[in-house]
């Protein structure tokens, strides 16, 4: 009898036991399947069905290396953080993100919802589906987790309580690494350039001062500003949808940090979305034009609702002085611009890629669409302070593709 008391990495054998014996309503079935289905870089991810009644749920547990690499050590402390922040957002963004009913905090892993009547995100843009709702779910998740969580709102020790329960070292240096570090200066030959573009981006990337100094700017807020309880990596493989509904999944990175690094996430990702829709040859301009309007209402709604939530939840009374919350918003919009750079860039030049561009089977396209994104993505950079709403962020795109 497999003992669930300490931990060791389960095989789809070990999840069908450990759930019999921890979830209720599965103990006494007579039949259950169970199948890896992670496709993330870290973790493992158990699809357990109970074949007789059809109820399903997810097992989510964490090895001590990531799984695409033994590279990477990791604390497996990341599913405590993943839990716990599934738990809070859940409070905060109601029915936007999946419910948890078990952290174990012996066997590393966790008990959720099963949302395989969702698609990842990233894989529906891919096929040009659209979901006239995600840039309302989008703003809403991102204004009600972010803003709810900083200390213009949160009275300070409060505050200062969560900063502590979430210090996340280990995928933060991942991240500072990965999205800071690596992509401007390949200092740990963990790069991969395709080879058609090499040399053109060892030039226009790597040799470019200005844009190393602004990197190394944005790398040492991310590290020091703990403005709000952040997820930490939220692209298009993090957000599970189906047509009226969104989901946030995968928060593992959370951690204190600017508010930004979430917006400008999504804005980068969903602009891959489009390179992957212009650099092959789509057509269907309904899909492009939704597209188009859900990276700009993103922006828009987000703004938008920032600024009404600060009217009816800040507490903080210099927060509340004449001009701060615009200040702060700028500033806030000018973090997203840069991000939504070094997210563009990372995932082109670094280690870990998006399927939106490496599934660009012909050369040329796959050129021009690296070349467009990595363009824009130095403007979002060097020009951050200029990003004033969604618009701008489309001008600065359309702007590199029609050169
Ligand atoms: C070693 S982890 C590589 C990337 O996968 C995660 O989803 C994060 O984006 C991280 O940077
Ligand atoms: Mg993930």
């Amino acid at each position: 009898m497999t003992s669930f008391d300490s931990y060791f990495l389960m095989n789809p054998d070990d999840v069908k036991m450990y759930v019999r014996e921890k979830i209720a309503g599965f103990e006494n079935t007579g039949k259950l399947s169970c199948k890896e289905i992670g496709d993330g870089n870290l973790n493992y991810v158990f699809r357990v069905v109970d074949e007789e009644t059809g109820s399903s749920i997810i097992v989510k547990q964490a090895g001590e290396t990531a799984r695409i690499s033994d590279d990477f050590k990791l604390s497996t402390n990341r599913i405590r953080i993943e839990s716990n922040i599934l738990k809070l957002q859940g409070e905060l963004a109601r029915g936007l993100v999946p419910k948890v009913s078990l952290y174990d905090e012996r066997m590393n892993c966790c008990v959720m919802e099963d949302l395989s009547d969702h698609t990842i995100l990233r894989t529906a843009l891919l096929e040009q589906r659209v979901f006239p709702n995600l840039a309302e779910d989008l703003s809403t998740f991102m204004v009600n987790t972010l803003l709810l969580t900083t200390d213009v709102v949160l009275e300070h020790k409060k505050k200062k309580e969560l900063v502590k329960d979430y210090i996340n070292p280990e995928l933060c240096e991942i991240s500072e690494d990965l999205v800071y570090t690596e992509p401007f200066n390949n200092c740990n030959n963990r790069n991969e350039l395709f080879p058609a573009n090499k040399e053109w981006i060892e030039k226009t990337i790597y040799g470019d001062d200005r844009l190393r100094l602004e990197a190394a700017k944005l790398k040492f807020a991310f590290i020091t500003n703990a403005q709000a309880l952040v997820h930490g990596d939220l692209h298009t493989g993090s957000i599970f949808v189906k047509e009226d509904s969104t989901k946030v999944i995968d928060p593992e990175f959370a951690f204190y940090g600017p508010i930004g690094y979430d917006v400008g996430n999504v804005v980068a990702n969903l602009i891959f979305a489009w390179a992957n829709f212009t650099f092959t040859g789509g057509s269907n301009l309904d899909y492009r034009n939704w597209l188009e309007s859900t990276i700009a209402k993103t922006v828009d709604l987000f703004t938008e609702k920032f600024l009404a939530s600060w009217q009816e939840n800040v507490t903080d009374i210099m927060a509340k002085e004449k001009g701060f919350a615009q200040w702060y918003l700028d500033g806030v919009l000018a973090d997203t611009a840069g991000i939504a750079g070094l997210e563009l860039t990372r995932r082109i030049v670094g280690l870990a890629k998006v399927k939106d561009i490496t599934s660009i089977s012909d050369e040329k396209s796959r050129v021009q669409a690296e070349r467009v994104c990595l363009e824009t993505a130095k403007a979002f950079i060097l020009e951050r302070k200029s990003y004033k709403n969604g618009q701008d962020f489309l001008d600065t795109l359309k702007k590199v593709y029609n050169r």
